[in-house]
């Protein structure tokens, strides 16, 4: 549970138990993601006024166009993390390998690593359409003290110590569980503090909203193109409603609060989809189960995937548990 902090104004965390490390390291990570989140803030809210929108004229580990914002996100979450000695090592959407943290603290040594998408749906900076950061937060394997190493970023999403996203929208939040439900928190930029506005956030079990780029339509496996045209059809509470804004941690957002599925298929075009597991599908699919919700790759658990690479791309059906059964029945009549 989170209690409001008077003199602060800020709710903080009060039973220790949504911090499972007695310590307080976790909780001193995440507030490190905090102060991140408010930098990433400041200019994504002023993009349009400075040079900062616009490509960075580099092209990062997935072939994408660096977006200005996207470098910035990347340092500014990096340098936070690792100025706070707590951490031993990031893996980023926008770095092709890991980084390793030198220096151990003394007293416990660094035992946590962070997977991250930076700065999540960057392709609509220039049209003014919110964007995210994602972040995933696991307790390393190795020996701690001794470099981290590839098999510590490896780790199934069931072994995730915490997950979260900042969507920075009309307003900015940072949503996040550390394993005991979801809490939403939203930024006053003025005080530049967090307040609880969304406590114990949960998916509805049903919902009327399917996100999917339906442009892919005619690329969709056959299931997939059923659970569309499941949705599409008038009947009982159907039609749904089709929104898709192109940004996942948006999409997601919109679905927790309203009930539906957010879907990111794999296709003739994207054999494994075009989602990353490691830093956008356990996160997000570790909110969604803490939230009520589920999440699978169409036929397993997300959580349950052992990852094999770092940038590894999986198919993604996300939502209201009732909508991804409904879409699994569909898949699961055709062979994978
Ligand atoms: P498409 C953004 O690049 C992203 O990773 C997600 O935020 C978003 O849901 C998806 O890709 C959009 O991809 O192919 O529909 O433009």
């Amino acid at each position: 549970m989170a209690t409001k902090n008077q003199s602060l104004g800020e709710f903080i965390i009060e039973n220790q138990n949504d911090f499972q490390y007695s310590s307080g390291e976790l909780s001193r990570l995440i507030n490190s993601i905090r102060l991140a989140a408010k930098m990433v803030n400041h200019e994504v809210n002023k993009a349009g006024l400075v040079d900062i929108t616009g490509s960075a004229g580099e092209i990062n580990t997935q072939g994408e166009d660096q977006q200005k914002l996207d470098v910035f996100a990347n340092d500014t979450f990096i340098r936070t993390l690792t100025k706070r000695q707590i951490v031993c090592g990031i893996a980023s959407e926008e770095n092709d390998d890991f980084i390793t943290i030198e220096g151990q603290r003394n007293d416990h040594g660094n035992k946590y690593v962070v997977a991250m998408d930076p700065l999540d749906g960057s392709s609509n900076i220039d049209v003014n359409v919110s964007v995210g950061t994602i972040f995933s937060i696991y307790r390393r394997i190795t020996p701690v003290g001794t470099p981290v190493q590839l098999e510590d970023f490896l780790q199934p999403g069931n072994m995730q110590v915490a997950a979260g996203y900042i969507i920075y929208g009309t307003s900015t939040m940072l949503v996040y569980t550390t394993g005991n439900g979801v809490n939403g928190f939203t930024l006053n930029p003025s005080l530049g503090t967090y307040y609880l506005s969304h406590p114990n956030m949960t998916f509805p079990d049903d919902g009327n909203i399917y996100s999917v780029n339906e442009g892919n339509y005619s690329h969709f496996p056959q299931g997939v193109k059923d659970y569309i045209k499941y949705c599409q059809t008038e009947e009982g509470d159907r039609p749904y409603t089709s929104r898709y804004i192109g940004s996942l941690v948006s999409d997601i957002h919109r679905n927790m609060i309203k009930g539906g599925i957010y879907m990111y298929p794999r296709s003739s075009k994207a054999k494994e989809g075009k989602l990353r597991l490691l830093y956008e599908c356990n996160p997000m699919a570790f909110i969604a189960e803490q939230a009520g919700g589920s999440a699978s790759d169409g036929h397993e658990r997300i959580l349950d995937l052992k990852p094999t690479e770092l940038h590894q791309r999986v198919p993604f059906f996300c939502g209201s548990k009732n909508m991804v059964a409904k879409a699994e029945e569909f898949m699961t009549k055709y062979p994978r």
